[in-house]
């Protein structure tokens, strides 16, 4: 088939996931065609049946505020016509979904493509509640040819906080690794960590992921000197630099901005630490699970249907630093049980989350929306 995927190209869960499952479908033989605004920063390059299209955005004095979304639809449009796509794929509502009903409608009915709208999270959790954009990710969800969910979550939330009433098919996240570069030690003794359990978060830092709570629970486990937090940020961390210095963490953390190398820390920490305030999936426990490291989160949105308490990590019902750093704390004395749930967090990971098992099911929805043509 051909493909068009539309996603948010820079660090972020949406579009990683995105970028994998382009990657993912042109391994299986299909063409496949991103549009964005750059290219997608995991998009291996010359790989073939894989295209980058970009859309340029010229900045008008006219306009106080550019426009993506007008530009972004011409350009699918374009795309959809030179290269005769069966399906685009859009990867976040806002402006995604809204560009490519437009881009169908710019075309001639026999030249449409079926259009496939995934919800990701905050395009519903926060975006569908603002009644700025409401209105417009109900009209897209209405006229998308299929609606996928990353979780059953988020398909609740999507019905009751948009009013959508439309099918929707939850097909959840799925990671494929890469082969670390350098060797577990190398990157612990880079990150100048010996014998200590090195703490895991990674995110992009934004007021949703409660950096605040998670500082405060790495204050409050003991003693100190068992631990290390290693923040992998995909946003600027000095805003966070004098709440560090007023728990007295400096010893504790290390920070690490723009991480493109993922998988050589990943199979270097211990424990994931994860305080979002939500999280339709959480696609940062999943990268840690497929590297054998189980994370301590809070029980909230699609983060059950990843990690089943006490087998392959552990949740925690209460938003309170002091319950959260006693879970950690067991289970930085308690290696055998960490690693065991590692191991469990590491099959379902595969059995559950791999692209073997989730790339099929994409698959099988393009067959099924382009036999409605
Ligand atoms: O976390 C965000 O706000 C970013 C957003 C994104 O576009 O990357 O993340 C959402 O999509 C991820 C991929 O499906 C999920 O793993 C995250 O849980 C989800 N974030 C939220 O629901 C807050």
């Amino acid at each position: 088939m051909k493909i068009g995927i539309t996603c948010y190209p820079s660090v972020g869960g949406s579009g990683i996931l995105a970028t994998a499952l382009g990657e993912e479908l042109a391994g299986r033989g299909h063409e496949v065609h991103f549009i964005s605004y750059e290219r997608p920063f995991r998009l291996p390059v010359n790989s073939p049946r894989l295209h980058f299209h970009p859309v340029v955005i010229n900045d008008y004095d006219l306009f106080k505020y550019p426009d993506y979304t007008l530009p972004l639809s011409v350009k699918m449009a374009e795309v959809s016509r030179d290269f005769q796509l069966d399906v685009l794929h859009v990867h976040y509502a806002v402006p995604h979904a809204t560009a490519a009903i437009l881009a169908r409608a710019m075309l001639p009915k026999k030249i449409q493509p079926r259009v496939v709208t995934t919800l990701h999270g905050t395009d519903t959790t926060l975006l569908g509640r603002d009644p700025g954009y409401g209105p417009a990710i109900h009209h897209a969800l209405t006229h998308s040819d299929a609606v996928t969910t990353v979780s059953a979550f988020l398909k609740t939330e999507t019905q009751h906080v948009l009013g959508f009433k439309g099918p929707m098919e939850v097909i959840h996240n799925f990671f494929t690794p890469r082969a670390p570069v350098r060797s577990r030690d190398e990157v612990r003794r880079e990150l100048g960590v010996g014998s200590e359990t090195l703490l895991f978060h990674s995110s992009n830092l934004r007021p949703l992921k409660r950096i605040d709570l998670l500082l405060e629970t790495a204050a409050r486990i003991q003693p100190r000197e068992a631990f290390k937090l290693l923040i992998l940020a995909g946003g600027d961390f000095t805003p966070f630099a004098k709440e560090v210095r007023r728990l007295g963490l400096e010893d504790q953390m290390i920070v690490r901005e723009k991480v493109s190398d993922i998988e050589d820390y990943l199979q270097a920490v211990d424990l994931g630490l994860v305080t979002s305030e939500t999280e339709s999936f959480c696609l940062t426990i999943l990268e840690a699970m497929f590297f054998g490291c189980p994370s301590v989160a809070r029980r909230v949105g699609g983060i059950p249907e990843v990690v089943e308490d006490k087998l392959t990590g552990r949740l925690v019902d209460s938003a309170e630093a002091g319950a959260l750093a006693r879970v950690v704390e067991e289970l930085i004395f308690q290696p055998e049980q960490r690693q065991a749930l590692g191991r469990a967090a590491q099959l379902r990971a595969r059995d559950f989350f791999s692209a073997a098992v989730i790339v099929p099911q994409y698959e099988r929805l393009y067959a099924r929306v382009c036999q409605q043509k």
